[in-house]
């Protein structure tokens, strides 16, 4: 028996997109506290747990919490007081209990979630651990070691993430050969910077979107993005597909059509399911890409085990919104061989436990982890940093500028110090 929880409290704060989020803190009998704060997605997945918003048109346009801050204060803090802070597992369980529709739309996937994380993080603090360390030791992970996770940085944005600029919603730069953390968001850093004086010389705007990385305007092609950054990858010292390689996240569900096909407007062409996958076939033949994620929409099932098919052995083959975290919907991609590795965000299930099981059943059938920052509603919360690290995945995927994407950054760094890499 670990420390007993003695409250809960939650408040409305904001994210970085203006909108509200919450924050909550959990203190423990022994006066130790957790304190974190849950962010949504802009292009959210439509099987994720529901981020519960008021829906009152006088506050925030309807995007208010109060309603999930109440849900913390009112419904699930009195229901946990007293539970063993130390047994996650246990507590995560009541949470699911108190609200078990499939995606928490009653209580709120926000509130569930805040809960869950700032118990672990103030048993973390009760025992005087870092929160990475916590986590490995409730679930009792058999790592051999700690192995930090490789950045995967979002240079070039799209999509829903940015005004009229390419259909697909994010380029990255992943370092895909392990130099240690710190030289990692070195070289991947560097990239970008390069990258931006690349675009500068084009002409091509450097303001960047909502995850910080550049979103230029008038680019011409949703390929033009692979050129630069392969360019930027060499003006910078790097050789792509050594060091570094790119990254695509088209978040393909978010220009899939009701008649079934894929819209690429800045291409314009109208492309079916076998015509994207040749689409992604030819890129990949011709640039340093290591990984696709969300390359089909999130419920093109048929299609998705031929793209693993065709380029699974080749680069990874990512879920997102396709499995959203949930051990069923990765279950129906394992059974399918539909992808090879799994993009992770808490919030997309609603707990810890959870995500955990989601991670462990990933890995025990040889598929990659990618723990995630949120496109939209970031806050400088960076308890995926330590899940990451907990876990063992192979990549972060966060923002390269802004204060909410490189405080994570900078907590990778730190947690390289402290192992002494
Ligand atoms: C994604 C994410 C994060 P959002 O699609 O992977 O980059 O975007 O949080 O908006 O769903
Ligand atoms: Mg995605």
């Amino acid at each position: 028996m670990g420390t007993r929880i003695k409250s809960v409290k939650a408040r409305e704060i904001l994210s970085t997109s203006g909108y509200p989020t919450l924050e909550t803190v959990v203190t423990l009998e022994d006066g130790t506290s957790g304190i974190v704060s849950v962010p949504y997605g802009t292009s959210a997945g439509k099987h994720e747990a529901i981020t519960l918003v008021d829906g009152d048109p006088k506050r925030y346009k309807g995007k208010g919490m109060l309603k999930a801050r109440d849900n913390v204060n009112n419904v699930i803090g009195p229901k946990v007081a007293g539970a063993d802070a130390f047994d996650q597992r246990a507590l995560d369980e009541k949470l699911v209990s108190l609200d078990p529709s499939p995606q928490r739309a009653n209580l709120g996937g926000n509130a569930i979630l805040s809960v869950s994380l700032a118990v672990a993080r103030a048993a973390a603090a009760s025992r005087g651990v870092p929160l990475y360390k916590h986590i490995r030791e409730v679930y009792d992970l058999k790592y051999s070691n700690y192995i930090l996770p490789k950045p995967m940085v979002v240079v070039i944005e799209g999509g829903r993430h940015a005004d009229n600029s390419t259909d697909l919603q994010e380029y990255l730069v992943g370092v895909i050969k392990d130099s240690g953390a710190r030289e990692n968001v070195r070289k991947a850093i560097e990239v970008y910077l390069t990258l931006g004086k690349i675009l500068k010389e084009k002409g091509y705007s450097t303001n960047v979107g909502t995850e910080g990385a550049y979103a230029p305007t008038a680019i011409a092609s949703n390929e033009e993005p692979l050129a630069h950054i392969e360019k930027a990858m060499k003006d910078a010292g790097y050789e792509p597909g050594e060091d570094v390689a790119i990254a695509m996240d088209p978040a393909a569900s978010e220009f899939y059509g009701d008649d079934g096909k894929y819209h690429l407007k800045r291409d314009g062409k109208v492309l079916s399911s076998q015509e994207m996958i040749a689409y992604y076939q030819d890129l990949v033949s011709r640039y340093a890409i290591f990984s696709i994620e969300d390359g089909l929409s999130e419920d093109d099932w048929d299609a998705w085990p031929k793209l693993n098919e065709a380029l699974g052995s080749k680069i990874i083959v990512m879920g997102d919104d396709l499995t959203v975290t949930n051990v069923e919907r990765l279950k129906m991609a394992i059974d399918r061989k539909a992808i090879n590795a799994i993009l992770i965000k808490p919030n997309q299930c609603g707990t810890l436990s959870e995500t955990v099981a989601a991670i462990q059943l990933a890995q025990s059938n040889g598929l990659r982890t990618v723990v995630s920052h949120r496109g939209g509603g970031e806050t400088t919360d960076t308890f995926i940093i330590d899940l990451a690290t907990a876990t063992s995945s192979d990549f972060v995927k966060v923002g390269p500028t802004r204060g909410e994407r490189v405080v994570k950054y900078n907590r990778l760094m730190e947690i390289a110090d402290e192992l002494g890499r």
